[in-house]
């Protein structure tokens, strides 16, 4: 049998600071090895386009094609994946699309402008990205639901171009994966991955269009990759492992929660699952479910060592204390799962996305509730936002002075100029103030 150890803490004990930071700690070292052979690759890619890309993909994927035309799919053939996946999939997929859409939609920010009483207009003008590029890994964590929640916003956003690249080690395409981007609409797909790909998309290559910004997950060498390419592109967040938080008042079956906290430890073994609650016995009874349901899991293994390594179950004195904590914590999933959320929720500070009440599964932010579930993780729920519309659109400040207003401000701004210094700035401002005496 898969063994297991939950972890308990008490927030009023001693030592509960010290604890908690031991909790979070997590290992996101620097492996240097990496960063040099994604340098080199990055730097093979840039000058030999094409060519590295070629020998890059026959290396690491086990993939040979003669060129790298040959590796893209044709939106026909995304088409043919959604018309031949199951249709419950199918309807799925739709479904949970066109819920993302509606919600991206309302995030849409529009230009504006207003005008000054001596008619000086002032303003801010959206624009989307031209071009963005997509990745999605392979292998095990290659999710169609990643698949939307990255391309949908940018449609939505009106990016002109959508690539995305997935690897496909040994040749094999994921179908579901193809079908998402049919779906989702994305409008170029090549099948190269790694940093390879990351490079392809920073600098371009002869085939592959060089993007404006990269999205989407990846291994170690992707997230390096679009670190290093990061200031040629945009690039969204460098996401750390999966995490949920539960607060509960000890009025939820045990065994739903203990399911909650399975559904993100099952990511991965860095996982983290937290509860939090004022009720010692109900945490007991949590303990019991994970220990009971542990055995059922298809990922026993993973969630076993993510539940022992990382995972928590936290008694606190009250409500506020939960929510104190949680916001210390500012985790990437907060479960509100208690009779009154609406109560706890002007608690809450910090948190990527906030689930309301006993039936608000975190899963189905995961795939079809509307909102992104790309969030920010390891506490950057502080200052980072869910992916979403405003990450593929960019802005312009509009400035446009009439005479009237010219003259007023060129004084204002010539004051300054010649306070720093910069003659060339004040007397481009002076020409236009009218009246002003000969200098
Ligand atoms: N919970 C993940 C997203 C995901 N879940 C994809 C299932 N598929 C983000 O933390
Ligand atoms: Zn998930």
């Amino acid at each position: 049998m898969t063994e297991v150890t939950v972890k308990r803490l008490s927030a009023s004990a001693a030592d509960f600071d010290v604890s908690l930071d031991r909790l979070l700690a997590w290992d996101d070292s620097v492996d240097h090895q990496v960063n040099e052979s994604v340098r080199h690759i990055l730097h093979e890619v840039r000058t030999r386009g094409d060519a590295a890309l070629l020998e890059l993909t026959e290396r690491f994927d086990r993939v040979t094609a003669a060129s790298v035309a040959d590796l893209e799919i044709s939106r026909a053939r995304m088409a043919q994946a959604v018309a031949a996946i199951p249709a419950a999939q199918r309807e799925a997929l739709e479904t949970a699309a066109a819920r993302i859409r509606d919600y991206h939609e309302r995030q849409k920010a529009p230009s504006w402008q207003y005008e000054e009483a001596d008619g000086t207009v002032l303003g801010q003008k959206v624009t989307p990205l031209d071009r963005a590029g997509l990745y999605v890994p392979g292998g095990k964590a290659a999710y169609p639901s990643s698949v939307l929640m990255n391309a949908v916003p940018a449609k939505v956003a009106g990016v002109g171009e959508v690539v995305m690249v997935v690897p496909t080690p040994g040749g094999t395409v994921n179908e579901l994966v193809l079908a998402a981007a049919g779906v989702a609409g994305v409008d170029r797909v090549f099948t190269i991955g790694g940093a390879q790909a990351v490079a392809a998309l920073a600098y371009g290559t002869e085939t592959v269009p060089r993007v404006d910004k990269i999205v989407g997950p990846g291994n170690i060498f992707v997230a390096t990759a679009k670190r290093e390419v990061f200031g040629t592109v945009g690039i969204d967040m460098i996401a750390g492992p999966s995490e949920i938080l539960v607060i509960c008042d000890g009025q939820t079956d045990p065994d739903w929660i203990a399911m909650d906290l399975f559904s993100q430890a099952e990511h991965d073994e860095q996982a983290q699952s937290i509860l939090i609650s004022p009720d010692a016995d109900f945490l007991d009874r949590v303990e019991a479910s994970i220990r009971k349901l542990l055995p059922t899991m298809e990922r026993a293994e993973i969630i076993a060592t993510s539940i022992s390594d990382r995972a928590a179950l936290i008694q606190v004195d009250d409500m506020a204390q939960a929510a104190e904590v949680s916001n210390r914590i500012a985790p990437e999933h907060l479960e509100l799962s208690v009779a009154d959320p609406e109560a706890l929720l002007p608690a809450i500070r910090h948190a990527g996305a906030i689930f309301m009440g006993r039936y608000t599964a975190e899963a189905l932010g995961d795939y079809c509730a509307g909102p992104n579930h790309v969030l920010p993780t390891s506490g950057t729920a502080r200052f980072s936002s869910p992916l979403g519309v405003y990450d593929f659109q960019k802005r312009s400040s509009i400035i446009g002075f009439s005479a009237e207003g010219a003259s007023e401000m060129g004084k204002v701004a010539s004051v300054l100029a010649r306070g720093e210094g910069l003659t060339a700035h004040a007397r481009s401002a002076e020409y236009r103030i009218k009246d002003r005496e000969a200098s």
